[in-house]
């Protein structure tokens, strides 16, 4: 009865505060692993996703799918006796994401630390041991424009809210007008596998561009961050950050969701008016000067860019519009025979498995992202959002270690989709 009582009384505290994470504290929070076995049971995780009371890093998608939900130290009591009244199972994945983050924070700071050492080229501090910060990506990009200034252009195409440079790569032997593939990362700050892996493919492509032959037919544009001051604030406050960082009008709650601020159907679907919840949409679409920039470069080159590819992280899925409606385009047929492809390539390294489909059919719906209006506005046929490694296990903390096979595994991918363009 105490526990009932105490239940119901964080319950009723938890309904009064502002939702979403305000100053969210992880020390002691947990990360509980649920399963939907019933229609019944995916319906109420449905509903208590929107309450946006709980950072869900995967959300409720269908009946057997893993349902991965972080709760505050003071809130895992409630969601827990939450889930057990419905009678839905559940299970601790991570029994204290205050001290797993630390801990990972110390691996990322060692292996920095040793990249440093070890550094083979004093031009540049960039390595894929670990995660590294923007100043090193930045540093590094500039490193290539003028090491190989014959084929790489770098470009601030704007600034951030908090004036930090938005930096672009273009590799091109130019000549003349190729088509494009166009490749971001790092939307969302805390996926930080995202920024390395797109950063990651850069390199290679730059520094063994003879390893590349279908460059000679296409061009490739990396923008391995378009959330900057995010992914700052990732590494230097809150690791679990994953919005952009403006004013919103709200004290304590900054940032818009840049995956939920695109002028296309926007704010219809899976979307949030409140500012302090990690899926606002922003006060009007286009909001935020990041999407703003990244709009611009693709409206700029749209009659050429025929891929579009936006990295996230986490979950293996390769998805292709649409994420505001379940329908899907009519070329849907075109867009996950390339993903499969794409995809087929991508486990024959590792074999890490993908699943491919609609945003909306894999995982839920969510209007305002940047894969539905490159394809719905800018009319770029090809656009996916690709959700990196893992499937939970690490979740957003994937080890350092990791960064390399994942690139390794998603270079062959796009190996794949480039080789498509350059052939069509
Ligand atoms: O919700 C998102 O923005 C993406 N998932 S994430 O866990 N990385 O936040 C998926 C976006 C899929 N595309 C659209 N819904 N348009
Ligand atoms: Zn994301």
């Amino acid at each position: 009865m105490k526990v009932l009582i105490l239940v119901f009384v964080f319950a009723g505290l938890a309904a009064a505060l502002p939702s979403g994470p305000v100053n969210r504290d992880i020390t002691g929070a947990q990360v509980i692993r649920v399963n939907p076995t019933r229609a019944a049971h995916l319906h109420y995780l449905h509903g208590l996703f929107m309450q946006d009371l709980y950072d869900f890093w995967t959300e409720p998608r269908a009946v057997g799918k893993n349902v991965d939900i972080m709760a505050q130290r003071w809130m895992v009591p409630v969601l827990k006796a939450t889930l057990s009244k419905v009678g839905i199972e559940y299970s601790v994945i991570i029994p204290d994401l205050g001290d797993l983050t630390e801990k990972s924070k110390v691996a990322n700071d060692r292996a920095l630390e040793m990249a440093k050492r070890r550094n083979p080229n004093p031009k540049h501090n960039m390595d894929w041991t670990a995660y590294h910060r923007l100043d090193d990506l930045y540093g590094y990009m500039d490193y290539l424009a003028e090491t190989y200034s014959h084929i790489v252009k770098v470009k601030t195409i704007g600034k951030s809210y908090e004036g930090r440079d938005m930096k672009m790569l273009k590799l091109s032997n130019e000549g003349f007008r190729k088509p494009i593939v166009f490749i971001d990362g790092g939307i969302h700050a805390r996926e930080w596998i995202s920024t390395a892996t797109v950063s990651y493919i850069m390199s290679q492509m730059v520094e063994n561009r003879e390893d590349y032959p279908f460059l000679d037919h296409i061009d490739i544009i990396f923008m391995p961050t378009i959330n900057p001051d995010g992914y700052e604030y990732s590494h230097t406050h809150d690791r679990y950050w994953r919005k952009t960082r403006s004013r919103t009008g709200v004290l304590g709650c900054r940032g818009v969701d840049p995956n939920r601020n695109w002028d296309f159907h926007w704010n219809e679907v899976g979307t949030s008016d409140d500012p302090c919840s990690d899926m606002y949409s922003g006060p009007e679409p286009f909001s935020e000067i990041e999407m703003q920039n990244v709009r611009d470069q693709l409206n700029k080159y749209a009659n050429r860019i025929k891929v579009y590819l936006s990295f996230h992280a986490f979950s293996q899925l390769w998805m292709y519009p649409w994420g505001h409606t379940f329908a899907l385009p009519n070329d849907w047929v075109d867009l996950e025979d390339l993903a499969l492809d794409a995809v087929e390539s991508l486990t024959s390294v590792f074999g890490t498995s993908y699943e491919v489909g609609s945003s909306m059919q894999t995982s839920y719906a969510a209007a305002g992202g940047s894969d539905d209006w490159a394809k719905g506005v800018a009319g770029i046929k090809y656009t996916y959002t690709v959700e990196l490694r893992d499937t939970g296990n690490f979740g957003f903390v994937l080890p350092p270690g990791q960064i390399i096979p994942t690139g390794m595994e998603t270079l062959e991918a796009v190996k794949t989709i480039g080789r498509f363009v350059a052939s069509t």
